[in-house]
């Protein structure tokens, strides 16, 4: 990592550890506003779909996408292994197929629903998406190049370059060597059945099921074996859980429950409440978590006031697919606040106050969904 001279790139974020912190009543900043406009998150009516359509699901791009050629494009694995090896698209197209739904999400979903605010991209509840992920798994290809037997991380590089908080980076992110043997990651060439699309890594991203979203190293150019804890930028500084700028923090792993409602009736363009006839209707969304099945979803409409059970359809996608939930209601005319609460089989569920961190990771805060009933 080389450190980025403040002089030769006056534009360039000064270096202060982790991101700022919104003042109170600050509101969300032109440079917020840009990085929300580049990095959008799914149209919450898209909740509809089992697998989100490509161009719905939310993208977060730190950098630039890189202009890659997919017939030039190699992979290496290299570091402390026996046998480096190099592979092209095609050489990865012929080994072992596998196709897999997947719920990605931002870490930082939510994050601007915190108080304070962490400045970064400013999501509320949208960073998530659903899609068909096919590749090729990554373990059979550490265990032919030959894991030393003193591995202790697998680092994967994008071909992506930029700066962040001074830091002059290739987005690079790490995992422990258990976590890049388990079966179901991968080394994805497609999604939903096509080539992937530029902003989504194409040719070729990692996927890690069941953990947030910057695990998943889109632009994949390198794998590679080290015997030391990886320090780099975005495992060491970035996604951490911690309470100040000095707290060394957690590093942030799995997907904590999430439910989402898809709003019901239609929309006010600016404020998007909804609007929605009174009678029976049926309320439904989507639940997810990256730690274990979801077992559970409540429903609130009173803002959390009280809650009900909904019932879930049978999964669809495996384990590390969102699911279906669904909830019969009759409302007379009014003013509601709906909301969902997921619990998953470890236990974890979602808090109606949030805990704080400085980052505005992994908020996983009850959604509020405005709804007033009225009669046509
Ligand atoms: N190379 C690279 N990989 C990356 C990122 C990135 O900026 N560069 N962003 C990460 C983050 S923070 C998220 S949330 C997911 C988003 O994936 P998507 O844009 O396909 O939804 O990609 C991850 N992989
Ligand atoms: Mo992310």
């Amino acid at each position: 990592m080389t450190t980025v001279d403040d002089v030769s790139r006056p534009a360039v974020t000064d270096v202060s550890g982790p991101s700022r912190v919104a003042a109170s009543g600050e509101g969300i900043s032109a440079e917020e506003l840009q990085l929300a406009a580049r990095n959008h998150g799914i149209p919450l009516e898209a909740l509809r779909y089992d697998v989100t359509p490509a161009g719905l699901h939310y993208l977060l791009i730190h950098y630039d996408i890189p202009e890659l050629d997919p017939a030039a494009h190699a992979l290496t694995v290299d570091g402390a292994v026996d046998r480096p090896l190099t592979l092209s698209l095609a050489d990865l197209r012929e080994r072992p197929r596998v196709t897999r739904q997947v719920t990605l999400e931002c870490a930082g979903n939510g994050r601007a629903l915190l108080h304070p605010r962490p400045v970064s991209q400013p999501w509320l509840v949208e960073a998530v998406g659903n899609a068909e992920w096919t590749g090729t798994p990554l373990a059979p290809l550490l265990r032919e190049a030959g894991l030393a037997p003193d591995a202790v991380d697998v680092v994967f590089t994008g071909a992506d370059h930029g700066v962040e908080r001074g830091v002059e980076q290739d987005y690079q992110r790490a995992l422990p060597v258990a976590d890049a043997l388990r079966d179901e990651v991968l080394l994805a060439y497609e999604m939903n059945g096509a080539p992937l699309l530029p902003q989504h890594g194409a040719p070729l991203r990692l996927i890690v099921p069941g953990w947030y979203g910057m695990a998943h190293v889109k632009w994949l150019r390198s794998v590679s074996v080290v015997t030391e804890a990886f320090e780099g930028y975005q495992n060491a500084v970035a996604y951490r859980l911690r309470q100040d700028a000095d707290d060394p923090g957690i590093p942030l792993t799995r997907i904590e429950p999430r439910a989402l409602v898809r709003p019901p009736g239609f929309p006010d363009f600016m404020s998007r409440a909804r609007v929605l006839r009174p009678g029976p209707c049926t309320v439904d969304g989507r639940a997810w978590s990256g730690h274990a099945p979801v077992v559970a979803v409540e429903v609130t409409t009173d803002g959390g006031a009280t809650w009900a059970p909904a019932t879930l359809d049978e999964p669809t996608g495996g384990e590390f697919a969102w699911r279906r939930w669904r909830f019969a209601w009759t409302p007379e005319p009014g003013r509601y606040v709906l909301g969902a609460r997921a619990t998953d089989a470890s236990g974890r569920t979602q808090p109606v106050e949030q805990p704080w961190n400085r980052g505005g990771f992994a908020n996983n805060l009850v959604q509020r969904v405005e709804v007033a009933v009225v009669p046509e």
